[in-house]
């Protein structure tokens, strides 16, 4: 008997640790698939990075512009190869897709020099590299709402309606939703209706708001605001300034005011002075980025209103003139349409459609 109960007792001590062992036995596994994929991954040199999938949105939001460009590109190359009545159509084409003539022109040199005598499917595919190429120069670094600094100032500028205040809404809304607290600055203290159109923005973003008196000194709302974010330590601080045509000299002396008056309080501030630029202008915007950069040093563009517009060229001619960051796309009017512009989107949005056979989307119907 007494035989039996150690023999039971000692079976039993040597089935718990068997029984734990086996317990174990899958998550062993996975750590052991997973040591062997790593080595896997280490022995296999990685594969160049697959251009990012173009969200439908951007594609439709930019099909006026892919018509005025790509579209009517398709519908001229079609079953053509490059020839001088070829080359002369193109010439044609891209001084009228807004590009600006010192970008048509140097994008029609590099399609006489690289695809002369070639296929319709070539030419277009020296575009489309030339294009990227010259976007990726203005591709931001860095990741996107990166914040090098505490608080971050950004000050926003830009002709009447270009899209300023909505674009300061919607960054604001990002930054929160990122976690980050921020400070807006209502220093367009020319319009009364200002203050409260950026206060709505506050209370959507869920963030809070300095404002001066109507008719008062810009300078002085934008430096409140800064001594505000230092004394709450606030993360992100967004400047709002007054509308103002590139050729009012006055005006313009105003924003080299305000940057200093913030550089003054905060040193390095503001750390981002960011153009805000209308699609819709078309030409014009490279004539503004230009009087607006000599006022004062412009670190990063947003073009806005790219929805509803066949005059998104211009972003390629802005890239090729100033070589400025474009940080930011807007694509429509709710928060979310404002999105961190990338150039193998955009090239990947303007040149979508299916090359093989050659046709626009609307020809194909093959809109999403
Ligand atoms: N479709 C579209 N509309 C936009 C976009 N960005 C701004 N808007 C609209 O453009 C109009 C002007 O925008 P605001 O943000 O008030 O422009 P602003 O530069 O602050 O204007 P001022 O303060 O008067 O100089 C508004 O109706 C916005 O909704 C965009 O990306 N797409
Ligand atoms: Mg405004």
């Amino acid at each position: 008997m007494i035989l039996y109960v150690t023999a039971g007792l000692f079976l039993s001590f040597l089935a718990i640790p068997l029984l734990g062992w086996l317990l174990a036995l899958p998550g062993r596994r996975r750590s052991l698939e997973a040591l062997a994929t790593r080595r896997l991954d280490a022995a296999v040199p990685a594969k160049a990075k697959p251009a990012p999938p173009v969200p439908a949105s951007l594609r439709e939001r930019l099909r006026e512009t892919q018509e005025a460009l790509v579209g009517r590109l398709s519908v001229l190359l079609r079953g053509r190869s490059l020839d001088a009545a070829l080359l002369d159509d193109l010439e044609a084409l891209l001084f009228t897709a807004d590009l600006g003539v010192a970008t048509a022109s140097n994008l029609l040199e590099t399609v006489r020099s690289e695809a002369s005598g070639a296929s319709a499917e070539r030419v277009r595919q020296v575009l489309r590299e030339a294009i990227l190429e010259k976007l990726r120069k203005v591709e931001p670094e860095g990741p996107p709402l990166a914040l090098p600094t505490s608080p971050f100032v950004v000050l926003v500028i830009g002709v009447n309606g270009s899209g300023k205040t909505t674009t300061i809404g919607k960054l604001a809304a990002r930054y929160r939703a990122a976690g980050h607290s921020v400070l807006l600055g209502a220093a367009d203290t020319y319009r009364a209706a200002a203050a409260e159109q950026l206060e709505v923005w506050a209370q959507r973003a869920d963030c809070e708001l300095v404002r001066g008196a109507a008719g008062g000194d810009p300078a002085a709302v934008a430096f409140d605001t800064v001594k505000a974010a230092v004394a709450r330590g606030t993360d992100v601080v967004l400047i709002d300034t007054a509308g103002r045509l590139q050729t009012r000299g006055d005006l313009m002396a105003e924003l080299g005011k305000i940057s200093r008056v913030l550089g003054r309080e905060i040193e390095g501030a503001p750390h981002e002075t960011l153009l805000v630029l209308d699609s819709n202008t078309g030409q014009n915007a490279i004539s503004q980025a230009r009087l607006f950069a000599e006022a004062t040093p412009i670190t990063a563009l947003a073009l806005t209103k790219l929805d509803g517009t066949a005059k998104g060229g211009v972003l390629v001619g802005l890239a090729d003139e100033f070589g400025i960051p474009v940080r930011y796309v807007g694509i429509g009017e709710s928060v979310e349409d404002l999105r961190d512009f990338s150039a193998e989107e955009f090239v990947e949005a303007l040149f979508w459609t299916d090359a093989s056979t050659d046709e626009s989307p609307k020809a194909d119907g093959a809109a999403q």
